[in-house]
Formats: C-alpha cells, sequence, structure tokens
C-alpha cells in the first residue's frame, strides 16, 4: 500500500469520509505485540477522529496473523451490523518457510472472506524482513499501516453506501 508516491498516513483529513453512522472491528494478531499495538492505536485514533463512535469500534485480537481470516469471518457472520474489519497483523522474515505460508494464506483468506460477505475487509498486515522495517511502517519513518488500513475502511464503507 505504500509506496514512494501514495503514503495513506499523510491523508488529507477533509477527504475521508464522516464514519458516524458506521460500526467497524479491527482484530490486531499477538504475535508481534508492540507492531501490532501501534497499528491498533493509530486505526482506532483515525476512525475515532474521523466521526466513528467509540461504542461502534470493536477491538479484538487473535493470537497470530494467521487467524486473522477466521476471526473476520467470525465477526462478520455473528455481527450483521458490521460495516467493515480492519485486521492487523505483523509477519516477520524467518529462516524457514513459515513467512511464506502464513503471508500467501491470509492475504488470500481475507480477500475470500471480503468477497463472501460483500464488506470491506482490510488487510493491514506489515511482511518486512526485519522488526526495523516493521517499526518504520507501525508509526515509524514509512507511516502508520493502521491508521492507513482506517482511511481505506472509512473510503470502502462510504463506496458500499454509494454504489
Ligand atoms: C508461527 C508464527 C511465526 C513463525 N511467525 C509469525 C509472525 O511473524 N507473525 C505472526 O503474526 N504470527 C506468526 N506465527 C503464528 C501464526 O500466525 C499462527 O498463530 C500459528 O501458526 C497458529 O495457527
Amino acid at each position: 500500500m505504500e509506496t514512494k508516491k501514495t503514503n495513506l498516513s499523510d491523508y488529507d483529513a477533509t477527504k475521508i469520509p464522516d464514519g458516524a453512522n458506521y460500526r467497524i472491528a479491527i482484530v490486531a494478531a499477538e504475535w508481534n505485540g508492540e507492531i501490532t499495538r501501534a497499528m491498533l492505536d493509530g486505526a482506532y485514533k483515525t476512525l475515532t477522529e474521523h466521526g466513528v463512535k467509540t461504542d461502534n469500534v470493536i477491538l479484538q485480537h487473535v493470537p497470530g496473523t494467521f487467524e486473522l481470516t477466521s476471526a473476520a469471518d467470525i465477526l462478520l457472520t455473528k455481527n450483521r451490523d458490521l460495516d467493515a474489519v480492519i485486521c492487523i497483523g505483523c509477519v516477520i522474515q524467518g529462516e524457514t518457510r513459515h513467512f511464506d505460508f502464513i503471508c500467501e494464506s491470509v492475504a488470500n483468506g481475507l480477500a475470500s472472506v471480503s468477497v463472501k460477505h460483500s464488506k470491506p475487509v482490510i488487510f493491514s498486515v506489515l511482511t518486512t524482513n526485519n522488526i526495523e522495517q516493521a517499526h518504520d511502517r507501525a508509526g515509524g519513518k514509512h507511516g502508520n499501516k493502521g491508521v492507513e488500513g482506517a482511511v481505506t475502511a472509512l473510503k470502502m464503507c462510504a463506496f458500499a453506501d454509494k454504489a
């Protein structure tokens, strides 16, 4: 999502849809918790700054990024009034192929859940080579991908309203 040309963390606040009528869940993985906590805080702050009522932000945690897919599906199945789910995780490249399996699974999984429910399911998952790159994207020099996830969620909720 972040490129040299587009870093949504530097967004124009006047162009973000008002969130007063939306109910949005944020699910964060506990793995690499320092990173996912910073992203969750950024997402929560952004949603509430743009009008989402605090009662309408549902915060949940799952053990790891792999679990984000089932969590999003469960939340959307059991809470029909949810407008979107923001999924926050951080997968750091290790010595085994675990990284590849988790990243591929969660990217495909979240896309499938989104289409299944016709609701925005936001992929706020960092996939980095090391912890420094993750810090850079969780409130560091490359912005906060949790903030970007919240902006994307609001834009997609407004898109769904107008469709
Ligand atoms: C097992 C595992 C590994 C090796 N690395 C990460 C990671 O970098 N980030 C993350 O969020 N989760 C990791 N996990 C845990 C998996 O996501 C998952 O929780 C377990 O495989 C159990 O399903």
